[in-house]
């Protein structure tokens, strides 16, 4: 919010996820004549970032020769800094080897 209009600027749910505000009406023949009330301003998220893997640069994973075909070998992780189903933490199990 700009300090001087109090206009509403850019959102960013990452930041603020609400706004309360105050919001006073006046008579313009009777100044006396005050009513005020409450307004909560709700943003809701939008899914305006990425998924990053909680290791940077890489994943190093250990397989016995014995390990079974078609099996998961590991887990590696992205997390997501957008709220609710925008930010869903994504685990994904290593790609499985094959024989051909
Ligand atoms: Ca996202
Ligand atoms: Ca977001």
């Amino acid at each position: 919010m700009h300090n001087d209009t109090g206009l509403l600027q850019e959102f960013d749910y990452e930041t603020t996820t609400s706004y309360s505000l105050t919001v006073m009406v006046r008579n313009s023949v009777l100044p006396n004549f005050i009513e005020t009330t409450n307004v909560t301003i709700t943003i809701r998220d939008t899914n305006d970032n990425a998924p990053v893997f909680s290791v940077p640069g890489g994943y190093a994973i250990t397989v016995p020769e014995a390990a079974i075909i078609q099996r998961p070998v590991g887990t590696v992780v992205a997390t997501d800094a957008d709220g609710g189903i925008n930010g869903t933490v994504i685990t994904l199990y290593s790609v499985l080897l094959s024989c051909s």
